[in-house]
């Protein structure tokens, strides 16, 4: 197993249509960091998964950032060490900070399930319609609460984008381009133009190519 150094390119292990993976993805642009783009093929059962693949993902789960001798799981924390790395989205004080660890728990509790699993069962037609249900009535609940929020300030911590914004924003373009929101508060549509205003942006189409659109359409 090679993990890589410190010198060499970081590389990111992903999915195009894996919201988790785009939000890792994002991150790395927004914080200019030269990366290498491996994808995984997650219709192919686990065990047949590149032995590489396999060797660091240790929840065997996209995305998975090789970067400076470690292999980091779970997009939360790639977007924290990153932005700690590259002193990108300071997030000031502590009662700030605190804010910001409060919303990226928050998102993996609510918004990484809730608008995931209607994503999901938007692209794949997997689940049961009941469950179906459930998830994106969640997740309108989710997306509701970020838009009070939004509706008092620019971003979800203060005036100014931390790692909670884009942990928050990840699943927003599939769920925006697939129909699973039909029509987003215009808070939270705001808030979507600020964060692909910011330098680095780019939207899982521009990351991962035409696979992206043409599964969503
Ligand atoms: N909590 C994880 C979730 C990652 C996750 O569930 N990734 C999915 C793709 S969207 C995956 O790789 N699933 C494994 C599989 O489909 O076999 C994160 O934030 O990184």
């Amino acid at each position: 197993m090679s993990i890589v150094a410190h010198h060499e390119t970081p590389i990111l292990y992903a999915a195009p249509l894996s919201g988790y993976a785009y939000k890792a993805a994002l991150m790395l642009r927004l914080v200019g960091l030269e990366h290498e783009l491996r994808l995984i093929d997650l219709s192919t059962p686990r065990a047949e998964r590149p032995a590489e693949f396999r060797a660091v993902a240790h929840f065997d789960e996209v995305p998975v950032l090789l970067i400076d001798g470690l292999a980091i799981c779970q997009s939360n924390v790639i977007c924290e060490y990153l932005a700690r790395r590259e002193s990108v989205l300071q997030e000031g004080d502590e009662s700030q900070r605190l804010k910001v660890r409060e919303w990226l728990a928050w998102e993996a509790e609510r918004v990484g399930l809730n608008l995931a699993h209607a994503c999901f069962a938007h692209q794949f037609g997997a689940h049961p319609p009941a469950v179906a249900k459930w998830y994106e009535l969640r997740a309108l609940q989710d997306l509701e609460r970020m838009s009070e929020v939004l509706s008092k300030r620019d971003f979800l911590v203060g005036e100014q984008a931390s790692v909670a914004d884009v942990a928050c924003y990840a699943w927003m373009p599939y769920a925006h381009a697939s129909g699973v929101i039909s029509a987003v508060p215009t808070p939270l549509r705001d808030w979507m133009a600020r964060i692909a205003a910011l330098p680095g942006f780019a939207t899982p189409h521009a990351i991962f190519g035409s696979i992206v659109r043409e599964a969503m359409e």
